[in-house]
């Protein structure tokens, strides 16, 4: 018998819509109206200048640890912007652009990045599932997330989002090869900053794509220049579609750079040279987008200049609510089981009384763990 080629039914493409000099392929340009390009533009300055600021706050001892997402802004935007808020976000750790879009307070953020289990919790009735730190675990369940979306038959989607180190984990392979034999509608955003913290992206895997992985799982891969805002928006437009219509999910491959330390317990400077960060600096995707909307005459310089204070007025009053926030030390006991057992109502009683012992801030505790719920102090 002769040797044949195998046809494959998928194949890899890469977009890119605007340059980093504003030139846009007129043929690919989004359909956005103006009011959404000053929103989006916005929110991506928001997410830069929040990024920035929450780096100040962890050099102050302000907050625990922060892992930024520099130069990442339009790969996690673009997807969100492209679903409805009845739709799912399933984030990673590096997507506050996407966070901050789908409507979480500022101050939320802040207090998850302190170490409060409050700054976890999704605003109330939102489809979006908590800040998720291991490692493409979110994967998994984001396929299920999307499966129960198809068998609701609700006509929504789930946008989730992984990193390129997590493309090597188990749970990135069992979620999208179950996601695919489902056809549940999901769009896995791969946002390729190059980096996995010390471990860069050739060693990763021997892929010349990490988009090209959906050809192995028999779904839609597509590479697309995660700088550029207007390309994510419209790979994900065209997935979002595809999947309302049954046509099961796709993996955008954003590929991006990591322009900061991975979090601030971080030193890349240990492992990658400063040349080549010096080259993604033209990528900047804020500055790419600045060109687009200034040449349109959407956004002003002077409109932008207003923007920014308030941007960073509205940074400062999120910052003093979070400060102002009082953690309550009991809340962890809330957590952990629907009813809670007896060693832990034991452990509860014993803690309250160290506490009432060293400072007297639980004079008010009545030793009783069910009314435990009504002294958690929420921000809203
Ligand atoms: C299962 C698991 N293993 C290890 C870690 C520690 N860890 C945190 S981030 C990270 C690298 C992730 O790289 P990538 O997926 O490329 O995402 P990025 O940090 O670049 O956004 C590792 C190994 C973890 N959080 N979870
Ligand atoms: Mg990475």
């Amino acid at each position: 018998m002769p040797r044949k080629k195998i046809e494959l039914e998928n194949i890899v493409e890469n977009i890119s819509i605007l340059d980093q000099d504003g030139n846009v392929d007129k043929a690919l340009e989004p359909k956005i109206s103006n009011d959404d390009l000053r929103r989006l533009f916005r929110a991506m300055t928001l997410a830069r200048r929040y990024d920035e600021r929450m780096l100040k706050l962890q050099r102050q001892g302000r907050i625990g640890t922060y892992g930024p997402a520099l130069g990442q802004e339009a790969a996690s935007l673009g997807p969100v912007y492209a679903i409805n808020k009845d739709d799912w976000f399933v984030p990673s750790f590096r997507e506050p652009a996407a966070t901050l879009w789908r409507g979480w307070p500022i101050d939320k953020l802040i207090l998850w990045w302190g170490g409060n289990e409050f700054g976890a919790t999704p605003p109330d009735g939102a489809h979006d599932v908590p800040i998720c730190v291991p490692v493409a675990s979110q994967v998994q369940y984001a396929a299920g997330i999307a499966w129960g979306c198809k068998l609701k038959k609700n006509g929504g989607v789930a946008v989730a989002f992984v990193g390129d180190g997590g493309t090597s984990e188990g749970d990135f392979h069992e979620g999208m090869n179950c996601a695919a034999i489902f056809g549940a509608p999901l769009i896995l955003i791969i946002q390729n900053n190059q980096w996995a913290i010390s471990l860069p992206r050739k060693k990763q895997t021997a892929s010349q794509t990490l988009a090209q992985k959906a050809i192995s799982y028999g779904l839609n891969g597509l590479q697309v220049d995660g700088n550029d805002i207007l390309a994510m928006i419209y790979a994900t437009r065209e997935a979002v579609d595809r999947a309302r219509k049954g046509g099961g999910p796709t993996i955008i491959e954003a590929v991006t750079y990591r322009m900061g330390v991975h979090t601030t317990a971080d030193d890349p400077k240990k492992y990658r040279t400063e040349d080549e960060v010096d080259c993604w600096k033209p990528k900047c995707p804020l500055a790419r987008f600045w060109l687009y909307v200034k040449a349109k005459g959407v956004v002003t310089e002077k409109d932008r200049e207003k923007m920014e204070e308030e941007i960073q007025n509205d940074i400062t009053a999120a910052i003093e609510r979070a400060e102002q926030y009082a953690p309550n030390p009991l809340e962890p006991f809330e957590h952990c089981f629907a009813e809670m057992p007896l060693h832990l109502k034991r452990q509860l009683k014993e803690f309250k009384a160290y506490l009432a012992a060293t400072n007297g801030e639980t004079s008010s505790a009545d030793g009783n763990p069910e009314n435990l719920a009504g002294y958690s102090k929420h921000l809203h």
